[in-house]
This record gives structure tokens, C-alpha cells and sequence, in this order.
């Protein structure tokens, strides 16, 4: 397979590990271990190139430089960093990207807060991160920009003159025009993000979502070809845009399930929670993450089916995130509360407990392990990108005698419907017979679905994801790549709205 050798400029809201400040000034850097980290660290020291993106501080004191520099040296790869001030943190980052792009491209507009300053900082901000990629590409780099924080960052650039190729990839949904049409700035927006060469979203949805809106703002535009990525003219742009699903490092997440060290926290967590199913919900603090439905269908499975209590516990991990966000704070207690009604409801004293709660992050192998533990994944976000928990539970399933419920608006869906229990996550009784289905399901039907699953992440994991952007941005020729499972036709298949 030809593969050309561009240098890579890769552009994100945050850079590949943060950086901050201890007591005695000195600087610490941490990170380093998330998807797309894993997989661009050996694209890059290959092809060579940068990374640019915020070193996630403030805090601009003496010395930073020099660190982005040391790490540079120590990880192969060029690191260069945006500043942004406790000002441009509160109205670009929690701000624009957080209370208007992030509730509205999740479909829930009611949560976004349209403040004028915000759509200023945005586009101040992503004028600086251009001017950095100005400074460190020359012509014949590939630049690729990624997520909704740097939307405006092609058109900056091309501004400030620049000519190189840049891609965009979008990891979260794309709305349908009557939400995204709510956004006071959509003709600016989408004209600029007209100014890439390449966009990519996660499903054909997305992109689907994409083509509409373009069409309802600009006059003259035109859609050709079919397959993946198809070539859009809007007005005086042309640009491609396709559908990517995202996904995670199949082997090495399936490697490490299986080892001894996984095995034996596996036991323990069989010990300390004997004679039972577990259950397992791990998502970041996020209202988009739909974990009060899903605690809510919860309960109405332990009320509908009264076989279930005992058998069954659900262990419910939350990560905090963007805890600096009123709503993010509310969503915590509203969580706490339910959790504690359930507990309170059914929980036998000194013995079953229904929902074990756990807030705060877990280490690598407790994720491990409780991913290869749970006999059931419950994935049921509101709306979601991707959504890669739900990939990784596949991975690391490695008895393959489990089962995933799915939410059917997580992009997840679209490739993996045919192993998965698709379900509705406003649907609480749905749900719930959700449970029950994966619960009394038959060992073969489960081993079935769960290896059809894995085979699916197996065969288009992360390394897949970034030689086919990278193929359809430099090489455009796709043919030698194998094309992830897609929905069956609407005509014969129940409605995925994917
Ligand atoms: C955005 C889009 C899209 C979670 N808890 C722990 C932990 N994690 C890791 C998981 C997984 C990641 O965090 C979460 O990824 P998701 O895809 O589920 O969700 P978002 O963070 O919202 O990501 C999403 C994604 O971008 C990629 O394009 O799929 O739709 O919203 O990798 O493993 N990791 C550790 N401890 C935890 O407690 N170590």
C-alpha cells in the first residue's frame, strides 16, 4: 500500500500532556496515555512533525518553555504551546467550547448560554493557535487539526496567508440543522470550517447533519461522489468530507486484559461482591453521559423484576470533569441522590448493596479489571461522538460471556448494532427490559454477539482510524482499506437514527 511521508502538524485543544507548576518552581509534566495520544506519538516520530495545542495552564511563569522543550527531547516529538490566560480558560474554554458547542452539538440546547464574549474569545483564540501553526509548518506539511475547541483555525490560517493542506476531525456529533441553526454565529462557523480540506466526523450522522446545514446557508452547493468522503462545493470552497469512527488500541487493550496481573484483580472483585452479575457504567461527569436515566432504569429493573435483587449490582464509576461548571456540580448530587435512594430502597443491611458508586478516577488495571469482570456494560449516553468505553469493554472481554447495552445515539452504534442490546436511554422501562434481555440472554447468544463485536473493534481499531484519515487527506485513495460495519439499509432493518 503506498503511503506518502508528509510531515504532520497535529493541532488540539490540549497538548499530549500537561504541564504545571510544583511549589518549589519547577515544572511537572503528565499524560500521555489517551487514544489518540498512542496513536499519533508514532505517526509523528515517523513522519516527523509537531503537536500544538495548550500545555493546560495559566500559569505563564519562567521556565515553560523550556520544559515544552525538555519533553520534546525526552518523547521524539515537537511540542509547541498556545497560552491562554485565566480569561481566555473561562470564555473560550468553559465558555464557548463548554456552554455553547459542547450542550448544543449533544442536541440539548436548553443548556447553552449564547454569550456574545464567548464567540469573540473563540475566534481570538483560534486566531493564535494559527499563527502558531503559521510559524511551524512550511509548504509541505499536513495539518490536522482536531475537535470543536479549533473549528475556526483553517480559516484563521488561510487569513494569516497560509496554503498548506489541514484536515479537521471532529470527535463529537454534528447536530441537525433546526439545533445547530439555534447558534447565533452559524454562518461564520460552518463558512469556516468550509476553509479545511478535509472534515471528518465520526458517522455517516454527522456528516449527514453537516452537508444539510451547509446547504441551508450557502446557495450554490454541490455533493459529489459516494463511499466514505464525498466532495462538497459551497459558494467558493471545495473541501471533502467524510466519516471516520474513531476507535482504541484493540491489542494492546486485549493484551493487558489477559494477563495475570488483570486475572488476579478480576478474582478479587468476584470475592468482594460474590454470587452475582456485575453490572458496569464508567463515563466522565457529563449530563450528555445520560447516567441518571440509566441509574433511574436501573431501579425500575430491580422494581419490575424482583428476580434480579441480589443477583445483580451495579458498579457506577464517574470521573470528574469540568467541576469548575455549575451544571457539571449539579449533575454530582443529583447522581449522589439517586444512588443513595436505590441503595436505600433495596439494600439489605450487612449484605447486598445494589449500586457500588465510585467517584474519582481509577488506574489503568482497575479499569482493566473491571472491565474484564462485568458481565454486563451499560453505555447508554444521550448522544455521543463515538463513545469509546464502550470498545474498550468489547476489548477486554476477553470470555467473550457478556453483554454491551448500547445506547442507539452513542456514533458506537452505527458499527456495532448488530452484537450489541441497542436501546433508547430516554426509555427507562426499555432499558430496564434492557438488563433483564442481557441478564437471562443465553450463553450462546452471548458469546455470539460479543466476538462478532470484537472482531469489529479488532479490525478497524485506532491505527486503522488514523491510516485512513491520513490516506483519504494526502493519498485520497481508500480502495486498499477495509470500511468498518455499517447500519443496515433503513428499509430492512428497525430505525437507527445513526
Ligand atoms: C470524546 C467524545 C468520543 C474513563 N474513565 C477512566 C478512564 N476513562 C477513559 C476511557 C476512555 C475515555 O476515558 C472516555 O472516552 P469516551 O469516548 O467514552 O468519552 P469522551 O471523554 O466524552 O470523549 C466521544 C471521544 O472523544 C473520542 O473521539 O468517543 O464521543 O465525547 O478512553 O478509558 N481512564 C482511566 N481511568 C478512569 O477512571 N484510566
Amino acid at each position: 500500500m503506498k503511503r506518502s511521508k508528509q510531515r504532520l502538524i497535529v493541532v488540539s485543544n490540549r497538548l499530549p500532556y500537561v504541564f504545571h507548576r510544583e511549589p518549589n518552581g519547577k515544572w511537572k509534566t503528565q499524560g500521555g496515555a489517551g487514544g489518540l495520544v498512542t496513536a499519533l506519538t508514532p505517526v509523528l516520530r515517523d513522519r516527523g512533525g509537531t503537536w500544538i495545542g495548550w500545555p493546560g495552564t495559566a500559569d505563564d511563569g519562567p521556565g515553560l518553555d523550556e520544559a515544552l522543550r525538555e519533553s520534546s527531547t525526552k518523547i521524539g516529538i515537537e511540542l509547541r504551546g498556545v497560552k491562554l490566560d485565566a480569561v481566555d480558560v473561562d470564555n473560550f474554554y468553559n465558555g464557548f467550547c463548554n456552554e455553547i458547542i459542547w450542550p448544543l452539538f449533544h442536541d440539548l440546547q436548553a443548556l447553552c448560554v449564547f454569550a456574545p464574549q464567548y464567540w469573540r474569545s473563540y475566534k481570538e483564540v483560534n486566531r493564535r493557535f494559527a499563527e502558531v501553526v503559521v510559524e511551524s509548518c512550511s509548504k509541505a506539511d499536513f495539518v490536522w487539526v482536531h475537535d470543536y475547541h479549533l473549528m475556526n483555525v483553517a480559516s484563521e490560517a488561510r487569513q494569516l496567508g497560509c496554503k498548506v493542506r489541514m484536515g479537521f476531525f471532529l470527535h463529537i456529533p454534528f447536530p441537525p440543522p433546526d439545533i445547530f441553526f439555534k447558534l447565533p454565529w452559524r454562518a461564520s462557523l460552518l463558512q469556516a470550517m468550509l476553509r479545511y480540506d478535509l472534515i471528518g466526523f465520526q458517522t455517516q450522522r454527522d456528516r449527514r447533519n453537516f452537508i444539510q446545514c451547509v446547504r441551508l446557508i450557502e446557495e450554490h452547493v454541490t455533493v459529489q461522489g459516494k463511499g466514505n468522503v464525498v466532495t462538497v462545493t459551497a459558494g467558493n470552497y471545495t473541501t471533502r468530507v467524510g466519516n471516520f469512527p474513531i476507535s482504541i488500541d484493540y491489542e494492546t487493550f486485549s493484551k493487558q486484559a489477559s494477563s495475570p496481573e488483570i486475572a488476579a484483580r478480576t478474582e478479587e472483585l468476584y470475592r468482594l461482591l460474590p454470587g452475582r452479575r456485575l453490572i458496569l457504567g464508567i463515563d466522565r461527569l457529563d449530563y450528555t453521559k445520560g447516567i441518571p436515566h440509566r441509574l433511574q432504569s436501573f431501579r425500575n429493573a430491580l422494581d419490575r423484576y424482583p428476580e434480579l435483587r441480589e443477583k445483580i449490582s451495579l458498579i457506577q464509576v464517574v470521573v470528574p470533569s469540568r467541576v469548575d461548571i455549575p451544571q457539571y456540580y449539579d449533575l454530582k448530587v443529583q447522581i449522589e441522590q439517586l444512588v443513595g435512594e436505590i441503595n436505600g430502597t433495596f439494600m439489605r443491611p450487612g449484605g447486598w448493596v445494589p449500586v457500588w458508586y465510585v467517584y474519582g478516577s481509577l488506574s489503568r488495571s482497575d479499569l482493566l479489571a473491571y472491565y474484564r469482570a462485568a458481565h454486563i456494560a451499560l453505555v447508554t449516553p444521550l448522544k455521543d461522538g463515538m463513545n469509546l468505553v464502550a470498545k474498550e469493554y468489547c476489548a477486554c472481554s476477553i470470555d467473550e460471556s457478556c453483554a454491551l447495552v448500547l445506547s442507539e445515539f452513542a456514533g458506537a452504534a452505527a458499527q456495532l448494532q448488530r452484537g450489541a442490546l441497542l436501546v433508547n436511554p430516554y426509555d427507562i422501562e426499555g432499558v430496564a427490559d434492557a438488563i433483564y434481555r442481557a441478564y437471562t440472554m443465553g450463553d450462546e447468544e452471548r458469546r455470539n454477539r460479543m466476538s462478532r463485536l470484537r472482531r469489529n473493534v479488532r479490525d478497524c481499531d485506532i491505527f486503522w482510524w488514523v491510516d485512513t484519515y491520513l490516506q483519504a487527506a494526502i493519498d485520497r485513495d481508500l480502495s486498499a482499506y477495509p470500511q468498518p460495519e455499517q447500519p443496515a439499509p433503513e428499509s430492512t432493518a428497525d430505525y437507527v437514527p445513526i
